[in-house]
């Protein structure tokens, strides 16, 4: 919902350009050539497709809607909660009084969110969830998110409220090796509003 340069200088354009035009479309294109191969579970809206993964028996089927499906929920998810920094708000109140009582602050929460990407090894996400009422951080390898149920047994379940992308190529062309200050830069640009109605709902 904004333009690729839109989250400059914090994310420089050329990597939003190939990170939503060919990232994120690769895993549009892979989703639906699995999909393909199984109109019934085609019907069924994502969110559900993810949570049942586990009884997809056949694996040249369920490894390519984890990785495709994944992608395509995590990186929709993640362009809705980011938005140009002079667009970016403050946390609500609400959401910022549930910050303060589960982590102490929301520097606090910053912390530890930031420690949670800067410490996932290789690729994968940073995520804030909510899970049985309580906020919680968690992260996930390659495109695992936490409404996979059954299949990422280090991660916490439950609803992603932000999400923050860690694979290099969501930041090496500007920030090269310094994923933190990447993570640092992050949020600037993170959408509060959208965060909150995350929450919220
Ligand atoms: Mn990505």
């Amino acid at each position: 919902p904004y333009d690729f340069a839109a989250l400059e200088p914090h994310i420089d354009a050329k990597t939003m350009e190939i990170h939503h035009g060919k990232h994120h479309a690769t895993y549009i294109a892979g989703l639906n050539a699995a999909l393909a191969k199984a109109p019934d579970l085609a019907k069924q809206p994502l969110e559900e497709l993810l949570a049942a993964l586990p009884g997809v028996a056949d694996e040249t089927l369920r490894t390519p809607l984890r990785n495709h499906g994944g992608g395509h929920w995590n990186h929709t998810f993640f362009w809705e909660t980011l938005a140009p920094a002079s667009k970016s708000g403050e946390p609500s109140e609400a959401f910022a009084g549930a910050i303060s009582s589960a982590f102490g602050s929301m520097d606090a929460f910053k912390k530890a969110f930031a420690e949670a990407a800067a410490k996932r090894f290789g690729s994968g996400w940073a995520w804030l969830i909510l899970q049985d009422g309580k906020l919680k951080i968690t992260s996930t390898p390659n495109q695992d998110n936490p409404l996979m149920k059954g299949l990422v047994p280090d991660a916490e379940l439950g609803t992603p409220i932000l999400g923050l992308d860690v694979w290099e190529h969501a930041y090496y062309l500007h920030y090269q090796n310094r994923r933190p200050d990447y993570i640092a830069a992050f949020w600037n640009v993170v959408n509060w509003d959208v965060v909150a109605e995350n929450f919220a709902k």
